[in-house]
């Protein structure tokens, strides 16, 4: 069986997402988004920075979003929601995927830093405009990309699972420009799929 520790409006919202979209049975640990959860010194012992999400599976326990994604498809799937690396969409793919934490998440995570996580007297407006142009800069190419295309290779991929949360979130925290109508168009139709909405209500 599979169990994910989650919390909710969190990257762990992506494996909910993947598994229901796969109709894969798991079971959820579901903590709350606190440090009295996420650094207990039960959560350290799964993860080393008592984050989310993790996985088990049996034997295995695995942290990192993206690598829990590919050991799903991996291990749990028959080439699911991943084209084969010889198609040609396989290097767009692999790009979109791993842009996802490489360019978006970090502006992203400074954002929800400067916002949400550090009291007014400790918020710098400095570090958070920065944050901002980044954010729209790594986006910028994104919502090109989105031109005529429902998703990010054309077809659901799990590209989009790892990317589509990332502008989910950004959009949420009122980060995604009137300009990017592509953008808002995706994040649109990834809000309606039955799968995304169980996650973001687990
Ligand atoms: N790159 C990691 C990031 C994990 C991460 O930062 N998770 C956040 C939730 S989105 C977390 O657990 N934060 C709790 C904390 O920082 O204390 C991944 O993709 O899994």
């Amino acid at each position: 069986m599979l169990t994910l520790h989650f919390a909710p409006n969190s990257r762990a919202g992506r494996i909910v997402w993947l598994l229901e979209e796969l109709g894969l049975e798991y079971e959820l640990n579901r903590m709350d988004f606190h440090p009295k959860d996420l650094k207990s010194d039960e959560h350290r012992a799964r993860h080393p920075l008592g984050r989310v999400p993790v996985l088990d599976d049996g034997d295995v326990r695995i942290w990192e979003s993206g690598a829990i994604v590919e050991y799903i498809l991996a291990r749990h799937t028959d080439g699911a929601l991943k084209p084969n690396p010889d198609s040609p969409l396989f290097p767009q793919y692999l790009q979109w995927f791993h842009y996802c934490e490489g360019m978006v998440m970090p502006p992203v995570n400074t954002i929800v830093v400067q916002t949400v996580l550090l009291p007014p007297d400790r918020q710098n407006k400095e570090a958070l405009d920065q944050a901002m142009r980044l954010l729209s800069r790594s986006l910028a190419p994104v919502n090109e990309a989105l031109g005529g295309k429902d998703y990010l290779i054309g077809d659901f991929s799990a590209a989009d699972i790892m990317l589509g949360h990332a502008c989910f979130m950004s959009n949420r925290l009122g980060c995604v420009g009137e300009e990017m109508t592509d953008l808002l168009a995706y994040v649109k139709k990834i809000e309606v799929r039955p799968a995304f909405q169980t996650a973001i209500n687990a």
